[in-house]
């Protein structure tokens, strides 16, 4: 039964700023949900920025539609299942509701016993590490932390781009470390369908893909876009649901998918999506939002899919903070475990979380 949701709000630097085409970070504003049972409590993660400039959304307006609309739909009977049934009068917000979900999942499961990725169907134990390189001031500040990326076992580089800054990049990367090294590049919708000749250039050097070239609302672009490169293009922020999902596949607007739990509303809802591209063939990886131990936990059981075929943004707690929430997740041989206990099989460290706030506690009504 669930008793009551808290809100737990902090922050944690990073280790290095993680640059965009939209902007950079050098800590994440932090919001836990806390689903409260009669003998566990689980744990969501919110990924929403600071900013609403990777979407729409952002921290303090997830905590607002989280408070005022999410949380008072809930009873003490509700379930991940039934919060998503109930809460799909509410528009978007897909990060807040993901939050909840995600929180109630973990309770559920562990009063189930159950794992997350046993839960969703996962079928591997340890899934490949990416990494996601942040655009660096220069070419020799890319080479040297590609390198080390490369030395710590990542078995895969994805490099962000923004116009100014992308056809030289992967020429050098590729200069340097090689033809092998499984290369991709991110744009975070930074160009238009007029540079669809510029972007061609990218096809000299067999990327794995080029992610959301353009604007998340111009899928007829990106439709016009992959007909004229070779590249395959993926999408990121354009894919909110299973919806714009099977649009954007029927269209041709794309030819593999990276799967956000928190941008298309929750673990289910990345589940339908990934069976949907299962049925189909079309490849799936899962994405990152510079997650704590909380969402890193949960994308490992997700990404432990057998329609994830390519290495995701999943990378070691060490790429990102100096000490994560949670106890660390290691690469090993390039890959990361994918926990295997109940719920999402980790929780905050108490020690970290002392430097937290609990800023709100929601009594749930008993039915
Ligand atoms: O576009 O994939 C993205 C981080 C924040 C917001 C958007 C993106 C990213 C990343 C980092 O690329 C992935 C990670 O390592 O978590
Ligand atoms: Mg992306």
């Amino acid at each position: 039964m669930l008793r009551a949701i808290e809100l737990w709000r902090g922050g944690i630097a990073l280790v290095s700023p993680f640059r965009t085409s939209f902007g950079t970070d050098t800590s994440r504003d932090l919001l836990y949900v806390r689903a409260v049972g009669d003998e566990h409590s689980g744990w969501g993660e919110c990924v929403a920025g600071t900013e609403p400039n990777y979407s729409s959304e952002y921290l303090e307006n997830c905590v607002e539609v989280i408070s005022r609309f999410l949380v008072p739909m809930l009873c003490a009977d509700s379930t991940a299942q039934s919060f998503i049934a109930d809460a799909a009068p509410i528009r978007g917000n897909y990060m807040s509701k993901a939050t909840v979900e995600a929180a109630l999942l973990d309770l559920q499961l562990r009063d189930q016993k159950i794992s997350l990725a046993k839960f969703l169907g996962a079928n591997k134990t340890k899934v490949p590490s990416g990494v996601s390189v942040g655009i660096q001031n220069n070419l020799n500040n890319l080479v040297r932390v590609v390198g080390e990326y490369l030395a710590q076992g990542y078995v895969r580089v994805k490099l962000k781009i923004e116009p100014g800054s992308d056809i030289e990049l992967v020429r050098t990367v590729r200069k340097e470390f090689g033809d092998e090294i499984l290369l991709q590049v991110d744009a975070n919708a930074a160009y238009t369908v007029a540079d669809a000749k510029h972007l061609k250039q990218l096809d000299a050097f067999n990327l794995l893909l080029i992610e959301q070239p353009l604007p998340e609302d111009d899928l007829a672009g990106h439709v016009e876009l992959a007909r004229q490169i070779n590249t395959p293009v993926c999408l990121d922020e354009s894919i909110t649901s299973l919806d714009t999902a099977r649009g954007a596949l029927d269209l041709k607007a794309c030819s593999v998918i990276n799967i956000k739990p928190g941008r298309v509303g929750g673990y289910l809802e990345a589940k339908k999506i990934h069976d949907l591209c299962l049925s189909r063939g079309v490849p799936v990886w899962c994405g990152g939002m510079l997650e704590t131990g909380i969402g890193r936990a949960a994308n490992l059981a997700l990404a432990a899919l057998p329609g994830f075929t390519l290495p995701g943004d999943i990378s070691a707690s060490a790429r990102y903070f100096a000490r994560d929430i949670t106890p660390p997740f290691v690469i090993e041989s390039g890959h990361i475990e994918v926990p295997n206990t109940v719920g999402i099989g980790v929780e905050p460290l108490p020690e970290m979380l002392a430097n937290f706030k609990r800023t709100a506690v929601f009594e749930v009504a008993k039915n």
